[in-house]
């Protein structure tokens, strides 16, 4: 049963019950237009009220059903007969109304909410747009500029920010469904309130106000095309008569539907929570976290327990340094703060939440933690010496993990008597923002150990993809092929600025010349000299980076590194001096430098991750292909919608990336060596996906 019906007293009550999130499959749109069809043929029902079971109202369409041939009623259909049916109709949005569930509720003359509530129209992050009348209908109710905004950046409004735009018209604190029953008892026998397909076009519209968001849109879309999409369709809202208006917005939806960008952003959803539940951990039971010990209250430290304190557990915060202490609560006591100034925590939950971090002056005080993640400097000596000290005070039981982002977590774990309770938890920095979470796998680690992690990462809101020990993990080890072939190509012929170009048109937010220069040249340096001793004297080896690190050009920081950054200019700009020492390198190693085509340098980068992300599957680093397209969309800024470099490659076809691993091959041999697993999947005509 996916929907119930219950008449009382007149009013008819449809719930829809389809979990997870109530979507809206087939059968819950047949069930609608069966219902739509009772109240046609009994007279004795003077309203009606629709509601979700559960804790959602509706999470949309079903996604699921995308790519298959479609199966009628279809939602637009349902919709309009629901706009039209000859009585008054009540949402009881109990939950999250997301796309065609919020126009499900729009489609009803009243809408009242619970306060824990939330609205969005998302497709756009679907690679699609409203399908079933959103783009036409939330316009006229909201005015277009309200409606543009929430359409094309998919985001959610709270209850509160939806009563305030007028989106719904009431919140009910207690009891919502009993009071749109007795709301819907009132309207019953009375004139229904016009639908919003009466409204000739939206209150506020203004074409110039259109014209300069239009702009603003595609710049920050950055190749996605679904929100520039979704801004047309919300056009034909004061453009055209409602009906022509739907006709145009089932086009735009339609071609949307069709692109590769909603393949790539569909993945990308489905992957993210797959990864979270990794297989190998069936079964696995989390181990109960309540108070969670930091150790390092360094950029790191703060930022891990900003996320662990906000998002409800209490902090023991450790450091041997009493000034680095203080200044790690200093900031995460800004960074509270900060988030209320900008709305995006209440005054309350910021003083709740700096309430829970306890500061400590010893270890010993770790005793009573349920979990111990370990920020400190990234030295093997150092880390063996705290996880010896931490397997005697931490009570048994407690997860021990490391942050470390290279270092070989089972050399630690090995170094202790309880490797079972000892796992990384690599975060990204800054760790109260960036979403990504690897969950390292010792060997010995125990599966509720790991468990245990992936839980947090959950609460902590993050995206936590399980990920096996080797230099780097997932991300880090397929970032550094990524990071090497800029660098080749920069001393092939390319400049930093073409590099960065060709990334940011494929859809990255930055170029990797631009991160450095954010991330600072020094971190690029230490990892160099820490690689120094283990690296292949076969592997070629670029040193523009080290001359300008030796310039004290280390980024932003200092003004210039990849760049030149003028006084308070976060844009940098193309540096002569840079060039110079770039035309020096490639004299130095007899590098003829030659023209670069964009082509070259976007496959050379990709091909370069593809492959290592074969590597990674092989020797089992990775679970899934997917797990890999997770972390680089959610850690890197991998444009979502090409669904992860190991989706892009299944789209353009795996025999392509061989081809051109092996065609680059032909000038570096060891850089291009064909991974093992991406030769057999072409032998066998398959694909990641298969992974
Ligand atoms: C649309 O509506 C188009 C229309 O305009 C036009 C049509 C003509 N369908 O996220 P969770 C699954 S497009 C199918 O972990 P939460 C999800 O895969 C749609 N399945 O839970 C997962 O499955 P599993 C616009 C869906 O509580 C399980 O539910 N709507 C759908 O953290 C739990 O998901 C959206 O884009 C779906 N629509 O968050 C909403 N949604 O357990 C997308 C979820 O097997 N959904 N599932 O892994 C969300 O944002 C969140 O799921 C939601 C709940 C906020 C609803």
């Amino acid at each position: 049963m996916v929907l119930h019906t219950k008449i009382d007293d007149g009013v008819l009550l449809i719930t829809l019950d389809n979990p997870p999130v109530n979507a809206l499959g087939q059968g819950v749109r047949a069930g609608i237009m069966k219902a739509l069809d009772s109240i046609d043929q009994d007279s004795s029902i003077l309203a009606v009220v629709i509601t979700g079971a559960g804790k959602t109202f509706c999470g949309g369409a079903d996604i699921k059903e995308f790519g298959k041939p479609p199966v009628g009623p279809s939602l637009p259909d349902v919709l309009l007969r629901l706009e039209n049916t000859r009585v008054s109709v009540v949402a009881a949005i109990n939950g999250v109304a997301m796309g065609g569930g919020l126009e499900l509720a729009l489609s009803c003359a009243h809408r009242i909410a619970d306060p824990r509530a939330a609205m969005a129209l998302p497709e756009v992050k679907l690679g699609i747009i409203p399908g079933a009348g959103g783009t036409q209908r939330l316009p006229r109710l909201v005015g277009v500029k309200h409606a543009a905004e929430m359409i094309t950046s998919g985001r959610k409004a709270s209850a509160e920010e939806a009563l305030s735009m007028g989106m719904i018209d009431e919140i009910i604190e207690n009891d919502l469904v009993a009071y749109a029953i007795n709301l819907a008892k009132g309207l019953a026998g009375k004139d229904r309130h016009p639908p919003l397909s009466a409204i000739e076009k939206p209150a506020d519209w203004d074409v110039q106000w259109l014209d300069a968001f239009e702009k603003k849109i595609i710049s920050k879309a950055r190749g996605q095309l679904s929100p520039v999409k979704a801004l047309e369709a919300v056009r034909a809202s004061g453009e055209v008569a409602f009906a022509e208006g739907l006709v145009r917005e089932r086009e735009i939806f339609a071609e949307c539907m069709k692109s590769d960008q909603r393949e790539g952003l569909i993945h990308a959803f489905f992957a993210e929570r797959a990864a979270q539940k990794a297989p190998v951990l069936d079964g696995a039971s989390p181990r109960e976290v309540k108070l969670i010990g930091i150790l390092g209250a360094g950029t790191m430290g703060a930022g891990i327990a900003i996320a662990c304190a906000a998002s409800g557990y209490s902090v023991k915060l450790f450091d041997t340094n009493d000034d680095a202490l203080r200044a790690g609560l200093d900031r995460i006591g800004k960074t509270f703060d900060a988030n209320v100034a900008k709305k995006r925590m209440s005054a309350d939950a910021a003083r709740d939440a700096m309430a829970r971090v306890s500061p400590i002056s010893s270890l010993d005080e770790l005793n009573d933690t349920d979990l111990i993640i370990e920020a400190v400097i990234e030295r093997m000596d150092v880390k063996k010496e705290i996880f010896q000290a931490l397997e005697k005070i931490a009570k048994p039981g407690a997860v021990l993990a490391s942050n470390t982002s290279y270092l070989n977590i089972d050399e630690i774990a090995a170094a202790t008597s309880r490797p079972q309770d000892i796992i990384g938890m690599h975060f990204f920095s800054p760790a109260n923002i960036m979403r990504l979470l690897e969950v390292i796998q010792t060997k010995k680690a125990s599966m509720d150990a790991l468990a245990t992690a992936m839980a947090v990462g959950k609460k902590l809101g993050k995206v936590s993809v399980l990920a096996g020990v080797c230099d780097g993990f997932i991300g880090n080890r397929i970032f550094k092929k990524y990071r090497q072939q800029a660098e080749y190509l920069v001393e092939d012929g390319a400049l930093p600025q073409d590099v960065d170009r060709v990334m940011r048109a494929f859809g990255f937010a930055m170029g990797p010349f631009q991160v450095s220069d954010l991330a600072g040249l020094d971190i690029g340096w230490h990892n160099r000299r820490r690689e120094d001793a283990t690296r292949d004297p076969k592997e070629r080896y670029v040193t523009i980076g080290d001359s300008l690190y030796d310039l004290k050009r280390l980024g932003q920081k200092t003004g210039a590194g990849w760049y030149r950054y003028e006084e308070g200019v976060r844009i940098g700009a193309p540096d002569p001096v840079v060039e110079d020492i770039i035309l020096a390198a490639a004299k130095e190693n007899d590098i003829t430098r030659r023209k670069i085509t964009d082509d070259e340098i976007r496959d050379r980068i990709l091909f370069s991750m593809i492959n290592e992300g074969a590597n990674i599957l092989e020797d089992g680093i990775a679970q899934r292909a997917l797990d890999i397209d997770t972390v680089f969309i959610n850690g890197y800024g991998f444009p979502a919608y090409r669904g992860g470099p190991m989706f892009y490659a299944d789209q353009i076809g795996l025999e392509v990336v061989l081809d051109g691993v092996r065609r680059f091959a032909q000038t570096d041999d060891y850089a291009w060596r064909p991974s093992a697993l991406l030769v057999k999947l072409v032998e066998d005509k398959k694909g990641f996906s298969s992974q």
